[in-house]
């Protein structure tokens, strides 16, 4: 937990944002002619209680052991290390699922990935996609839409490819990205041979790395910003990478390759892989401190789900990887920094996930908490506060192919315990994480009641999730024919 309170304000909406500047310019006017009668402290008090922009940085697929601030390792991310030693880092967060759909429609919409259709990956043959994201749901950007802010997503969407589910119906001001799952190439952005690269509405090609471009998009799109500091911005950038195909260009490849030579091939691209990926995401961050935006932008990086250890991903020291309900499929770097009001150099072990982003921005941008939210608000962590009482956290996916049948598993943990599977057709797993945090011990069989007590617990879990379609309703689907 964070070492001491940070004293600053936040807004709590009640003026729109617009004129909640101009009070703000106006106070100061007053301060500078009335000197006498306000003090300096209170200026500096009507200054910070702006709303801050807001950045998330949300990489694909990258797992807690790639990132070198949590660990001595092989790669090494000086950007995003910097990023932790100026906010707060955060080394007990989960992701809301353990693949890409899910994780990204809880994290727009503040509710568990069921309650919105999209309990799997929503592909693009329809024969293997398994999630509908639910049209009706508020999104993250359509709540900061009506704060007045302005926003945008750069990079990979993969909650839809056609209405009512592209990026600017669901609240985006601005979308230039990539619509699908994922690219079967870094230079070419294809997927089975479809283009899914948009500006818009507008099929796009453009050309180079997907990493360069959405970084230069998001550079271009901060710029723009920077000349228009009277409305808040929110900028979802949503980067494929380290998503594999593992394709790190030739020069981030040789340049691992002097450095350690004796490095397996393919843990070595990965490497070169996500040092690429940290050296863009510094090129964001430089141009936030260039346009004078840093101090008053909340910038959050984190990961949609742990890394694919077959692709020499690393989640260490976490248990297993990506798709599993073991750790290291849930367990993300989470980063937040905001020179304004988050003490630097924090650490916080507060275990949180990644989806209870959506109520901590609103409360930070003035909005007031949308109904039926699962998720809550890690603002007071922010201010060196306390949170309420730890809540179950529910992960459910579900999935094609033998090994899945099309039907979901899920996981719940309560406290120290986890109850789990991870495939559908498997017995329950208990284990004891504060005992055993690197899920060894089974403890199912000496623990029944423990068992029974959460496995009714994710059993409503299961219950709320049925009542939303996880694929277009069939009169939707026969009208849209
Ligand atoms: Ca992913």
């Amino acid at each position: 937990m964070p070492s001491s309170p940070v004293s600053t304000r936040i807004s709590r909406g009640r003026y729109p944002v617009g004129l909640r500047h101009r009070i703000a310019t106006l106070v100061l006017i007053m301060i500078v002619s009335e000197r006498s009668f306000v003090s300096l402290e209170q200026a500096h008090s009507a200054e910070q209680s702006r709303v801050p922009n807001i950045v998330i940085i949300l990489t694909d697929d990258h797992g807690y052991g790639d990132v070198s601030t949590y660990h001595a390792s092989d790669v090494r991310t000086p950007q995003i290390d910097r990023l932790a030693a100026d906010g707060m880092l955060f080394t007990n967060m989960r992701s809301t699922c353990t693949v890409c759909s899910p994780a990204r429609a809880a994290l727009l919409t503040g509710r568990f990935p069921d309650r919105v259709g999209v309990p799997g990956v929503i592909r693009t043959e329809k024969e293997n996609s398994w999630g509908y994201l639910d049209p009706t749901v508020p999104t993250l950007a359509d709540e900061l839409r009506k704060a007045s802010y302005h926003t945008a997503i750069i990079g990979k969407w993969h909650l839809g490819l056609e209405s009512p589910n592209t990026p600017n119906e669901r609240g985006f001001d601005l979308f230039h990205g990539f619509l699908g799952d994922m690219m079967d190439s870094y230079s070419s952005h294809l997927r089975h041979g479809n283009n899914y690269m948009r500006h818009n509405g507008e099929v796009i090609t453009p050309v180079g790395h997907a990493t360069e471009l959405f970084t230069n998009w998001a550079c271009e799109y901060l710029r723009e910003r920077a000349d228009l500091k009277e409305q808040p911005f929110f900028l979802y950038l949503a980067y494929n990478a380290p998503h594999f195909p593992i394709e790190p260009p030739a020069e981030w490849l040789e340049r691992v390759k002097q450095r350690l030579p004796n490095l397996d091939e393919k843990r070595m691209k990965n490497v070169a892989f996500v040092e690429h990926l940290d050296h863009n995401i510094g090129r964001v961050l430089s141009v936030l401190r260039e346009t004078q935006l840093a101090q008053q932008t909340l910038v959050v990086f984190t990961s949609d789900n742990g890394g694919s250890l077959p692709h020499g991903q690393n989640n260490d020291p976490w248990r297993d990887g990506k798709q599993s309900h073991y750790d290291g499929g849930l367990r993300v770097p989470f980063v937040a920094s905001w020179p304004e009001t988050i003490k630097s150099g924090t650490r916080c072990d507060y275990a949180g996930l990644t989806f209870d982003l959506f109520p901590t921005l609103l409360e930070l941008a003035g909005q007031p908490r949308s109904t039926d939210l699962d998720a809550i608000s890690l603002a007071p962590l922010f201010r060196g506060e306390t949170m309420p009482a730890a809540r179950d956290l529910y992960f459910v996916r579900r999935e094609g192919g033998p090994e899945y049948g099309g039907k979901s598993y899920e996981a719940l943990i309560r406290g120290d315990w986890k109850l789990m599977q991870n495939t559908p057709f498997s017995p329950y797993e208990l284990y004891n994480l504060k005992d055993d945090p690197y899920e060894k011990i089974n403890l199912a069989a000496a623990n029944k009641k423990v068992v029974n007590d959460l496995s009714v617990s994710l059993r409503r879990h299961i219950q709320r999730g049925g009542s939303v379609p996880w694929h277009k309703p069939i009169s939707d689907a026969a009208s849209a024919r």
